[in-house]
């Protein structure tokens, strides 16, 4: 295994969830209030499976089956729900690169806890979106998977 000493490369992701009120629609439960998304993507919603293999996303424990493991783009996941948690992200890198997993956290975010700015409440069906830009660095990755980095 050669790697690229003194070398790092990065590359941006975007994380976070979107949110819409049912409001009475049929959710999961008659207790739900919200659907919403977790989602781990590329910037301008470019691919990323070249470098990410799958994510795991650990909800809270009031969910059946909380651990969820996508395998492919999209890496995200779904749901409805009543309530705020926060969420473990998991990201496997590709196998050729040798990275261990990369565990981010993210809070749930189903209210806003805003108002316009102008004095008026939030528009009942708009979407509540928090989301994260962050940056994944490699440090003197191995050549293989830096190749890969190149090309993609
Ligand atoms: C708390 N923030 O800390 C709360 C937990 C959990 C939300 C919120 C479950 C949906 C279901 C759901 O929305 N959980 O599967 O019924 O206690």
């Amino acid at each position: 295994i050669k790697r690229m000493k003194g070398l790092s490369l990065a590359r941006p992701i975007i994380y976070g969830n979107s949110a819409t009120p049912l409001n009475g629609k049929k959710g999961g439960d008659a207790d739900h209030t919200h659907r919403w998304t977790i989602s781990v993507r590329g910037v301008n919603n470019e691919d990323i499976s070249y470098f990410i293999r799958k994510v795991a996303f650990k909800l809270h424990d009031t969910y059946d089956n909380p651990n969820r493991i996508i395998e492919k783009p999209p890496f995200e996941v779904t749901e409805t729900g009543w309530g705020e948690f926060d969420i473990i992200i998991k990201i496997h890198f590709n196998p050729i690169s040798g990275e261990k997993p990369l565990t981010l956290y993210h809070h749930l975010k189903l209210h806003p806890y805003e108002e316009d700015g102008l004095g008026n409440p939030w528009p009942k069906q708009k979407p509540v979106t928090s989301y994260q830009y962050d940056e994944i660095v490699f440090n003197e990755p191995i050549d293989s998977f830096y190749t890969i980095l190149q090309e993609n």
